[in-house]
């Protein structure tokens, strides 16, 4: 159990009480303990152990009730309470929280008036026009409630990578405890940092593999075993499938490629095996019946002419023609990044100081950081106002003062307002070192005006980068309309760099854009948006992981650059 389990049950009980309408002081009480923990930087678990209810009862937020329920789930992995209310209401009530725009007062209403219970009657429901005459309702309710069904659809049975990575990783490291595990890899989609994954695929050489099985299907938190064999089994996780399978030694490097995929990889792989007489399959490479390789996975590209192909690359596009002509990019890598620039700081809507973050970044190996607090359009996060930048500098300039080598760049996301203004007058936005402007209202303008929106920002000289330039986020709000060609040739023209924003639900730019990007010669700053110092040190690697998926190269990037060449990469306008 991580803090974010433990939030999610109580967000959950918050929405049972509240679609069974009752006291809303308590539904407050669950929900103000779900953010709290959502963004605490200790384990839970932990303080729980060490300290129990009155230590937990000293976190903000946090009383009596809850503490004790924390502790019930710290020892037990389970909450009693938490489980009675799930019998209360029917499960496919509880599933309509998951759609898009669907809170707990809608369910209730919805079930007051029509009877609904689960998805396929609010659906019908919608189509008959049965939702627009309830009061509080409407049309356009009923209208985004369809679009929402439609994209829960979409995203139904996928997990964020942010999800999947760590429990897979935590299964790794258990498993890899064995003596009977002689190598163990993840493979699937994961191995290929999609951003959301639809199972975990994990691969074993063993000669016990009975062992291995017995291990796997009796992990922690493992809530049903769906099959176990000898050379398969599956669990569920947390909600999410996990597929083990053990593989002879002589086929693992087959197997590792035949099942990080993607299929349609593999398909290509397979066609240039079987145009050299060779056949590829997960067991090995054979030709006729005797088996030529296949122990490690260099093996199989070999085999068929190929230099290695990074798994992030393997989607079938363009990848083996690329492999061919050895024409693979040497993709980025963590350890390239020397800078962050977009984070957040207690001067707006972040957890940590100035020098908090600074320290953070500097244990990170960077060499400067640009805190981009908001402006004051974006009200809900603490947007600053012009006195409160100007108390910003006086401390940034004394922070800076006591650092050698490393920078705070003073920067604002500075909010790009649909009447196409920016949200600070130009005479303060030349003053800062940095300046990222980013869309945070009126997401429906129709795609000309949100184009000219965004490209009315690329044309003002101050602004260096581009945030979050679709406004995604997963699974909850669609990419805005926007036509992302014409973008990048403004970017190109005005010298603008676009974001590569690394939280995991938004990872925007996405792979396919950042590859445009790079085709259009627009370099990407991967940026982490973090709110507090763990954000900026655990969301990261996101970013570089789409940033590899979008074969984004050290040199495609401005913030692999030493300070002094960042900034002459920014400020240079064309
Ligand atoms: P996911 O789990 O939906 O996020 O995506 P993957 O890519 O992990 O897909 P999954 O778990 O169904 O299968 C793992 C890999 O196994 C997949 O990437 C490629 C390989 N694979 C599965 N089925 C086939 C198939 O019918 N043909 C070929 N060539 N490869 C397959
Ligand atoms: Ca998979
Ligand atoms: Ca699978």
């Amino acid at each position: 159990m991580v803090n974010l389990d433990i939030a999610r049950i109580f967000d959950e009980i918050a929405s049972i009480l509240e679609i069974k309408g009752e006291n809303p002081f308590r539904i407050r009480a669950y929900r103000r303990a779900a953010r709290t923990i959502e963004t605490l930087t200790q384990d839970l678990k932990v303080i729980a152990e060490r300290g129990g209810v009155s230590e937990l009862k000293k976190i903000p937020g946090i009383g009596e009730g809850i503490a004790k329920k924390i502790v019930e789930i710290a020892q037990t992995g389970d909450c009693k309470k938490h489980r009675e209310l799930k019998q209360e209401v029917p499960a496919g009530m509880l599933e309509l929280l998951k759609i898009p725009g669907v809170g707990p007062k809608t369910i209730a209403k919805l079930h007051e008036e029509l009877g609904i219970t689960n998805i396929e009657e609010l659906e019908a429901a919608a189509k008959a026009h049965k939702l627009g005459v309830i009061p509080g309702l409407g049309r356009k309710v009923e209208e985004n409630i369809l679009k929402g069904i439609e994209q829960y659809r979409r995203y139904q049975g996928r997990v964020l990578l942010s999800k999947a990575l760590p429990y897979a990783e935590s299964i790794v490291k258990e498993l890899k405890k064995l003596d009977a595990v002689e190598r163990i890899t993840i493979a699937g989609s994961l191995r290929r940092m999609r951003e959301t994954i639809g199972d975990i695929d994990i691969l074993v050489v063993s000669k016990r593999p009975s062992e291995v099985m017995d291990a796997f299907t009796s992990l922690e938190g493992v809530e049903d075993v769906i099959a176990k064999g000898d050379t398969k089994s599956s669990i569920v996780l947390k909600g999410m499938d996990v597929d083990l399978r053990v593989v002879e030694s002589a086929s693992f490097g087959a197997a590792v490629h035949y099942f990080t995929g993607s299929k349609h990889h593999n398909i290509r792989i397979r066609e240039l095996g079987v145009k050299r007489g060779l056949k590829i399959n997960e067991y090995g490479i054979f030709r006729g019946e005797e088996r030529i390789g296949g122990e490690n996975e260099e093996d199989v590209f070999k085999s068929v002419g190929l230099a290695y192909i990074p798994p992030e690359l393997r989607e079938d596009r363009g990848e083996v023609e690329a492999a061919k002509e050895n024409r693979i990019p040497k993709l980025i890598e963590l350890s390239d990044l020397r800078g962050d620039l977009h984070v957040h700081t207690k001067w707006s809507d972040g957890k940590n100081s100035i020098e908090e973050m600074a320290k953070t970044a500097i244990a990170l190996g960077y060499e400067y950081i640009a805190v981009a607090d908001h402006s004051p359009a974006v009200g809900i996060a603490g947007g600053m106002n012009e006195d409160k930048l100007r108390m910003r500098q006086q401390e940034i300039e004394r922070v800076n003062a006591t650092f050698d080598n490393f920078r705070v760049l003073s920067s604002t996301e500075v909010d790009i307002k649909s009447d196409f203004s920016l949200d600070f007058p130009d005479e303060i936005l030349k003053e800062l070192d940095v300046v990222v402007a980013a869309v945070h209202s009126k997401f429906t303008q129709d795609k000309d005006t949100m184009t000219k929106r965004i490209i009315t920002a690329m044309e003002n000289p101050h602004v260096d980068i581009i945030a979050h330039p679709t406004g995604r986020v997963l699974g909850k709000r669609e990419p805005y309309e926007v036509d992302m060609e014409r973008l990048m040739e403004v970017a190109h023209d005005t010298g603008t760099v676009m974001e590569l924003n690394s939280f995991p639900e938004r990872l925007d730019l996405n792979d396919v854009h950042c590859r445009m990007a790079k085709d259009y010669g627009v370099p990407i700053a991967i940026s982490t948006d973090a709110h507090d110092a763990m954000q900026m040190r655990d969301v990261i690697k996101y970013g570089v992981a789409t940033a590899r998926r979008g074969w984004l190269e050290a040199k495609d990037v401005v913030n692999t650059r030493g300070l002094e060449e960042m900034m002459k990469m920014l400020k240079d306008r064309r």
